[in-house]
């Protein structure tokens, strides 16, 4: 626990230093609106996004008038108990269970770059440590390279991986993989896909085939769809998970390259807008730079002094 603690605490530390030393700085003497415009600033500008920026203001300010003692070893722990209010929504859209004798079926979706191959790798090695089989698609097949991608990594992992030629169909591609984990009793099927997302009725006409095709071998599949977000991209990667979101209910996210974003309150911009939760995060390149997300460690890296 206190490594994870640590790792997602690093991470986060230029979202923290964003945040809490500067609402340190603000709560020095006594407080005014002008203080509480300045809170809104820094919540802002720490990729919280104006809605819960705005929030979080209105409850501090109802919080100092009604507790006018309150210096910053109180707003500190105000915050963070709020923050953590503010991750307690229930999902949109739950994840479904595995019948019995069925693999878990994962479709990961997300624009190019956002670290969709990078990210289905690393969940590959965290559910096999957890000692699960796990099985891979290369579903991205309009890329040779994406393919080559997932192959090294399926070397490296040493897991199974179905795939095609550079162009093939994705959807024959996730049905193979479904079918051969079903035959072999494998846990879960992780399916990347293609990402293109400047061609939108392409995309969704691709993954509703997916849908289609893997419901043929598991009627309730997927179990769970994860979008892949770039933290560093700020307000932008809550657009695209609006997007993603609108043609395949996503189940959660997984929040890639949080390592280095000074950006990290992006996460409660999405509980906040989209009300989808963020599973898993991504704190680095490596393989296992990766990690369930905890709301308590969140919280204790963003608002405990
Ligand atoms: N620092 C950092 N880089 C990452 C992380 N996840 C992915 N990347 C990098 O982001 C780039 C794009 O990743 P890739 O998985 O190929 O993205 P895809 O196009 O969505 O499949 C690669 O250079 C990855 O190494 C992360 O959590 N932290
Ligand atoms: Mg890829």
């Amino acid at each position: 626990m206190f490594k994870i603690f640590s790792k997602i605490k690093r991470a986060l530390s230029k979202t923290r230093s964003a945040i809490t030393s500067r609402i340190s700085g603000l709560f020095k003497g006594p407080w005014d609106e002008e203080t509480l415009e300045q809170l809104e600033k820094v919540l802002y500008e720490a990729d919280l996004g104006s809605e819960c920026a705005i929030e979080l203001v209105a409850k501090t300010r109802a919080y100092l008038k009604k507790t006018p003692d309150a210096t910053i070893k109180d707003i500190l722990p105000f915050l963070h108990s709020m923050c953590l209010e503010m991750l307690e929504i229930p999902p949109k859209v739950e994840a479904i269970k595995p019948a019995p004798d069925t693999p878990r079926v994962i479709l990961v979706v997300g624009v190019n770059g956002s670290g969709k191959t990078t990210s289905i790798a690393k969940l590959a090695h965290y559910l096999k440590q957890e000692g699960e089989s796990v099985l891979l698609a290369a579903g991205d097949t309009f890329r040779a390279a994406a393919i080559d991608q997932l192959v090294t990594w399926a070397e490296r992992l040493d897991l199974p991986i179905v795939k095609s030629v550079s162009g093939g169909d994705p959807a024959a591609v996730a049905y193979d993989a479904v079918e051969s984990a079903k035959a072999k009793g494998i846990n879960t099927v992780l399916i990347d896909t293609a990402g293109r997302l400047q061609n939108k009725t392409d995309l969704m006409r691709e993954l509703e085939k997916v849908h289609r095709v893997i419901q043929k071998v598991v009627p309730e599949a997927p179990h769970e769809t994860l979008l892949v977000l770039d933290a560093t991209t700020g307000q932008n990667a809550v657009d695209q998970a609006e997007v993603f979101h609108s043609f395949t209910p996503l189940t959660g996210i997984i929040l890639a390259k949080l390592d280095g974003s000074a950006k990290g309150g992006i996460i409660l911009s999405i509980y906040k807008k989209l009300g989808i939760p963020v599973n898993w995060v991504g704190l680095g390149e490596k393989i296992d730079d990766f990690m369930p997300f905890d709301k308590m460690s969140y919280a204790d890296a963003l608002f405990k002094a």
